[in-house]
């Protein structure tokens, strides 16, 4: 009985190898990575944020667009020039700047 019982524990151990996250382990969240972007545009009324962006962890090329911001008062000290490095996450299609950073 325990010599079944081991070699059903081996068959399915290749199953374990097969776990499908196996292969994303060095794929950081995507709200964690920042992104380099240069700030177009502050739309303080809309709460919008204009950046042209580098390549995004969600597959987007790099492009300029609208983002929300997750803070609003983050658009009081940002104008149209300055280089950030900002995070972001796309949750429920609408894609938000998360965080900022300025050098
Ligand atoms: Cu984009």
């Amino acid at each position: 009985m325990k010599a079944l019982l081991a070699a059903a524990l081996l068959a399915a151990a290749p199953a374990f190898a097969a776990d499908p996250h196996a292969g994303h382990s060095h794929a950081a969240p995507a709200a964690a990575t920042l992104v380099d972007g240069t700030v177009k545009k502050v739309d303080k009324a809309a709460g919008r944020l204009t950046l042209s962006h580098g390549p995004l962890p969600n597959g987007m090329p790099a492009m300029t667009m609208a983002f929300g911001v997750k803070n609003p008062a983050w658009l009081d000290r940002l104008k149209a020039g300055d280089k950030i490095r900002f995070g972001m996450d796309d949750a429920g299609g609408v894609l938000t700047v998360t965080r900022i950073e300025q050098p």
